[in-house]
């Protein structure tokens, strides 16, 4: 598999330098336009601003990019016939020369062949409502599991279970630290209700235990929940109602698979009269302001084996 890795991300690497991924499903799926490529390229000035080069992984006709140019972010944010590529569809991708944004799985495959240890998003995909009844654990846990990167992120998507879904990491081996808190988030909120073990007081801390882990698990990934804080995470009772609220009427509706989560967040942001579009922009906003941090920690401590 062959990956077009831009200039200055593959020079960096080679140096190196702090290098962060970023999953691009969240632009051209997670968020409305103009929010989404504006939200986009914010978050690489923000990984700039803290001493990092982000690398934004996708598909461009049939080329996996990693580091993508601010027009080929703009296609993925606009282009109608982009497809949410998770690690099973790169084949196909690559055979039918397809445009694609990548999940958190999918990012991790591309970023972890460039050898980038540090990866940023919003929310990862995690074990749905009901698994009983459905089998929906996301692609992203087993990828997190097996990728030698730290995987940032503001918890799960709100309306996954994420009792479940912490279970699941468990069961996968994945470390699971919170940022500077005791309960993991809970995506537009900032706290799940569900405590932790593992509290991460400072970048360096996560960064040495990331490079402990090397020897022991080489191929190994590790999670990093960061906690959205008041006055930008929503009250808990507000989120909390607007799922059951948008749960409720996808069961009504029928409305299931790849369809189930673009009619899930334009549900919830119509119940939260738009909050929940805030949230998630500036968590994700957050997000990166820590991944910054750990990306230059995870970096010198590289240099210090
Ligand atoms: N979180 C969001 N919006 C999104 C995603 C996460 O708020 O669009 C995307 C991420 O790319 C994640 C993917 O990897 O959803 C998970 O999809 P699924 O639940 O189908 O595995
Ligand atoms: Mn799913």
């Amino acid at each position: 598999m062959s990956i077009r890795i831009s200039d200055e991300v593959r020079q960096a690497i080679a140096e190196g330098k702090p290098v962060v991924a970023l999953e691009t499903t969240i632009v051209a799926h997670g968020m409305p336009e103009p929010t989404n490529i504006e939200t986009a390229l914010a978050v690489e000035g923000i990984l700039r601003d803290g001493g990092a080069i982000p690398a934004s992984v996708g598909l461009i006709e049939g080329d996996i990019v990693c580091g993508l140019s601010e027009a080929e972010l703009d296609r993925l944010a606009h282009d109608q016939h982009v497809v949410k590529a998770q690690e099973r569809d790169f084949g196909r991708a690559i055979r039918n020369r397809l445009s694609g944004a990548t999940t958190v799985g999918a990012t991790l495959l591309v970023a972890a062949r460039c050898g980038i240890e540090v990866h940023v998003t919003g929310g990862i995909g995690g074990v749905a409502p009901e698994v009983g009844m459905n089998l929906d654990i996301s692609a992203d846990l087993p990828a997190i599991a097996r990728s030698p990167l730290i995987t940032i992120a503001a918890g799960t998507k709100a309306f996954m279970d994420t009792a479940a879904t912490l279970e699941a990491m468990e069961t996968l081996g994945v470390p699971v630290g919170v940022w500077q808190a005791d309960e993991f988030p809970w995506f537009y909120s900032t706290s799940s209700g569900l405590k932790v073990e593992w509290r991460v007081e400072s970048a360096q801390e996560i960064a040495e235990i990331f490079r402990a882990e090397r020897d022991l698990r080489p191929g190994a990934g590790m999670f990093l929940g960061v906690p959205l804080l008041p006055p930008d995470a929503l009250p808990a009772a507000q989120t909390r109602a607007a799922i059951d609220t948008a749960l409720r009427r996808m069961r009504e509706q029928g409305i299931t698979g790849k369809a189930a989560t673009p009619f899930l967040l334009s549900t919830i942001f119509e119940e939260t009269g738009g909050a929940s579009l805030t949230a998630n922009v500036a968590l994700i906003k957050n997000n990166a302001r820590v991944g910054a941090q750990v990306a230059v920690a995870v970096a010198q401590s590289r240099l210090a084996i």
